[in-house]
C-alpha cells in the first residue's frame, strides 16, 4: 500500500504517474470504507481524487495556499496532509472537522462551509501576497454548483480586472447538491459536450503554431487575428472574456492529462481558469448512480450501498414538505422557492406533485429572497424554503425587499437550533436575532410536529406581510397530526403546564426540554410552569405583563444565540414598559461557536437540558424553599 507509507505531500513527489494512479485507487477504498462508518460527504471526495492529488503533486503546500470552495471535498487533502488516522473520529465531538479547519492543520489556509467564498479568499491572498512581495501560488477549488453563487460571481468580475496570479479549479461534475440549475450550467454542458467546440480549439491551435512572431505592423494584426479567431470559437470564451485563461475541458480523472494541463496552467501569467470535469462518486457504484443521495451520506452497507437510518417520529422538515402539498392543493398561489437544496428541504415530493410550482434557483438565497418578494407582490404566496445558516446570506433582502415592502413571503426555515456533525458554519443559531429585529416580520416556532402543521396553515392564511416558522433538523415528538391543520392567533402563546414555583418559557423543542424539568423538579416538591413561546415575534405581551404582576421567577430557554434572542426580547419588553425589575434568567447559546459533535452533545455543553433548568429553577426559588431543593 502507497497510502501507509504517505506522512505528507512531499512524499508524493517522487511517485510516478502509474503510482499516483494506485494511490487514487487506495484513497478511493479508504474513503467508502471509513465513511460506511462515520458518514459524511461521499460522492464530493471521490470525485476529487486525482484532483487533489495532482494539486498536492505540482505544488507546495502550505506555502501555496489551497482553497476549497464549501470546503466539504477537502477530505482528500486532509488524507494527503497527515490526518488520515483521524477519519475514525470524522465529524464527531473532538474529532476531525468534515469542512476544511485551520487549527487542525497548517496545509487548511481557509475555512468555509458556506458556498462560493473560495474565490473572493483567493483574490484577497493573491494581493496579500502581492503586497509583502511573495511569490507563493493561490489555488481556489470551486464546484460548478459552487460557480451559481452570486459571491462567486462578484469575486470573478474583479479577478478579471485585477490580473493577479492565481488558479482557479472548476470542478465541474454537472451537480451541486441536486442537478445544477441555470445559464452557467448550460453553458459549461456546451464546452464540455460540444465537439465543434474541440474541434475548432484544437484546429486554431495548429493554426496559431503557424502564425509567425514578428515585429511591427504586421505582428499586432497577426495578435488581432488570432484575438478574433480565439474569441469566435475557443471553449471558455466566457471566462477569457471575463479576463481569466481559460484551459480545459480536462478529465479530471485522467492522471497525465490533469498533470498536464495543470502544469501548463500554472506558467501562465495572471489570472487562468482550469475547467476539470469530474464524476461525482467516482470509483462507487452506487454513489456514481446516485451522487445527489450521496453527497452527504449516513452510514451504509458498503456491498449493497444500503443506507443505514435510524427510525423514529417523521422529521420536521418531512412534515413541512407534506403540509405544503396538502395546502398548495387548495391554494394555486402558492409556489415553493428553493436555493438549491430541494431535499433537504423536504420538497422533492412537492416537486413530483406540482413541477411548474418548484423553482430551484441554485445557490442564491439573495436572488431567492427578492425574487421571493416580487412574487408576493404580483399576488403569488411564495414558500422560500431556506435553511436558517444559509438565510443568513439574504439578510439585506429580507430586509430591504420583503420587510420593507411588508411581501407577503412565507420563510420555511429549516436547520433551526443546532445541526450536529456539520458543527460551527451551519448551525441555525442567529436566525432569530436577525429576523425578529425587523419590522413587519412575525416568527414562530411549533414545539411539535403537528403545531408545525397548524403554523403553515397560519402562514398561508396570513396576509399581511412576512411570515416565517422556523423548525428543526430532528425527528418530531411522534405526536399525532391532526387531520385538518388550524391556523394559530398571530402573537398567543400556550400555557402547556401549570405551575407556581417557576416559569419557563421555552422555545420550540426547548418546550419538551422544559417539560422533563418539570418532571425532575416534581419529584422535589417544586412545580415548573411551562410557557410554549410559540411566536418569537410578535410577544405574548399581554402573558408577559400578567407574568410581572404574579412575580415569580422567570426563565427563557431556546436553542439560539442568548445575545438578541427571545430572551433578549422579553427583557426588552420589560425595560421598555418599566418593569425592569422582574427576574429573568436566560438559557441559550452562550457568544461562540459550536463545533461539530452530535446534537445532544451540542444542547449539553450549552446547558440546554432538563438538569440545567431544573437546577436554574431551584437556583431562584426563595432561599427558605432552597434548602430542600438541589440539583
Ligand atoms: C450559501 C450556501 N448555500 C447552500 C449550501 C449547501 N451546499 C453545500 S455543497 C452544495 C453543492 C455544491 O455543489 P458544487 O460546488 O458543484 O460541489 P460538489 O459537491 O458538486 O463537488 C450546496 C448547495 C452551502 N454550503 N452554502
Amino acid at each position: 500500500m502507497l497510502l501507509d507509507k504517505l506522512n505528507g505531500p512531499q512524499d508524493l513527489k517522487s511517485l510516478s504517474v502509474p503510482e499516483l494512479e494506485q494511490l487514487a485507487g487506495e484513497i478511493r477504498d479508504f474513503l467508502v470504507n471509513k465513511l460506511s462508518v462515520t458518514g459524511g460527504h461521499l460522492a464530493p471526495n471521490l470525485g476529487v481524487v486525482e484532483l487533489t492529488l495532482a494539486m498536492h503533486y505540482l505544488f507546495d503546500s502550505p506555502k501555496d495556499k489551497f482553497i476549497f470552495d464549501v470546503g466539504h471535498q477537502s477530505y482528500v487533502h486532509k488524507i494527503l496532509t497527515g490526518r488520515m488516522d483521524r477519519f475514525d473520529t470524522l465529524r464527531k465531538q473532538g474529532g476531525l472537522c468534515g469542512f476544511v479547519k485551520r487549527a487542525e492543520s497548517e496545509h487548511d489556509v481557509w475555512e468555509a462551509g458556506h458556498s462560493s467564498t473560495s474565490l473572493s479568499a483567493a483574490m484577497g491572498m493573491a494581493m496579500a501576497r502581492d503586497y509583502k512581495g511573495e511569490t507563493n501560488k493561490v489555488v481556489a477549488v470551486i464546484g460548478d454548483g459552487a460557480l451559481t453563487g452570486g459571491m462567486a460571481l462578484e469575486a470573478l468580475n474583479h479577478i478579471g480586472h485585477e490580473k493577479r496570479n492565481m488558479i482557479v479549479v472548476l470542478n465541474d461534475n454537472e451537480m451541486s447538491i441536486a442537478p445544477n440549475v441555470g445559464a452557467m450550467h448550460h453553458y459549461l454542458g456546451r464546452i464540455r459536450t460540444d465537439r465543434h467546440y474541440q474541434k475548432a480549439k484544437e484546429d486554431l491551435q495548429s493554426l496559431l503554431q503557424k502564425v509567425p512572431a514578428i515585429g511591427g505592423k504586421l505582428a499586432k494584426t497577426a495578435e488581432r487575428f488570432k484575438d478574433s479567431l480565439k474569441y469566435l470559437l475557443v471553449s471558455g470564451i466566457l471566462f477569457e472574456q471575463f479576463g481569466l485563461h481559460y484551459f480545459g475541458p480536462v478529465d479530471g480523472h485522467d492522471m497525465e492529462q490533469l498533470l498536464d494541463t495543470m502544469q501548463q496552467a500554472s506558467q501562465v501569467q495572471g489570472p487562468v481558469l482550469i475547467h476539470v470535469v469530474t464524476v461525482k462518486g467516482k470509483g462507487y457504484k452506487p454513489a456514481e448512480a446516485d451522487s445527489f443521495k450521496w453527497h452527504g451520506i449516513t452510514p451504509y452497507k458498503i456491498e449493497s450501498g444500503q443506507v443505514l437510518k435510524a427510525v423514529g417520529p417523521p422529521m420536521y422538515t418531512d412534515v413541512f414538505g407534506n403540509a405544503l402539498i396538502e395546502l398548495a392543493e387548495r391554494d394555486d398561489r402558492i409556489v415553493a422557492v428553493t436555493p438549491a437544496m430541494p431535499a433537504g428541504s423536504g420538497l422533492m415530493k412537492f416537486a413530483e406533485r406540482f413541477p411548474g410550482r418548484m423553482i430551484d434557483v441554485g445557490i442564491a438565497e439573495q436572488h431567492a429572497a427578492t425574487m421571493s418578494a416580487a412574487l408576493a407582490m404580483e399576488g403569488m404566496k411564495p414558500v422560500y424554503a431556506v435553511y436558517s445558516t444559509f438565510l443568513q446570506r439574504a439578510y439585506d433582502q429580507v430586509v430591504h425587499d420583503i420587510c420593507r415592502h411588508n411581501a407577503n413571503v412565507i420563510f420555511a426555515i429549516d436547520r433551526a437550533g443546532f445541526v450536529g456533525p456539520d458543527g460551527e458554519t451551519h448551525h441555525g443559531v442567529f436566525d432569530i436575532p436577525f429576523m425578529r429585529h425587523i419590522p413587519n416580520m412575525v416568527l414562530m416556532m411549533p414545539k411539535d410536529e403537528n403545531e408545525l402543521r397548524n403554523m403553515m396553515k397560519t402562514a398561508v392564511d396570513y396576509n399581511d406581510g412576512p411570515i416565517a416558522v422556523r423548525y428543526p433538523r430532528v425527528n418530531g415528538t411522534g405526536v399525532e397530526l391532526d387531520p385538518a391543520m388550524t391556523p394559530i392567533p398571530i402573537g398567543t402563546w400556550d400555557i402547556v403546564r401549570q405551575g407556581d414555583s417557576a416559569v419557563v418559557m421555552a422555545v420550540g423543542p426547548m418546550v419538551q426540554v422544559a417539560e422533563e424539568a418539570a418532571e425532575l423538579l416534581r419529584r422535589d416538591g417544586l412545580s415548573l410552569r411551562v410557557v410554549n413561546a410559540r411566536f418569537i415575534k410578535p410577544l405574548d405581551t399581554a402573558m408577559l405583563d400578567a407574568l410581572a404582576d404574579e412575580g415569580l421567577p422567570l426563565i427563557v430557554m431556546e436553542e439560539g444565540a442568548v445575545q438578541g434572542g427571545l430572551g433578549s426580547a422579553i427583557l426588552e419588553h420589560y425595560a421598555l414598559t418599566g418593569r425592569s425589575g422582574v427576574p429573568v434568567r436566560l438559557i441559550g447559546i452562550p457568544d461562540e461557536f459550536i463545533e461539530h459533535a452530535t446534537i445532544k452533545e451540542q444542547r449539553i455543553a450549552c446547558g440546554l437540558t432538563p438538569e440545567r433548568l431544573a437546577a436554574e429553577a431551584v437556583a431562584l426559588q426563595p432561599k427558605r424553599k432552597r434548602a430542600t431543593n438541589q440539583h
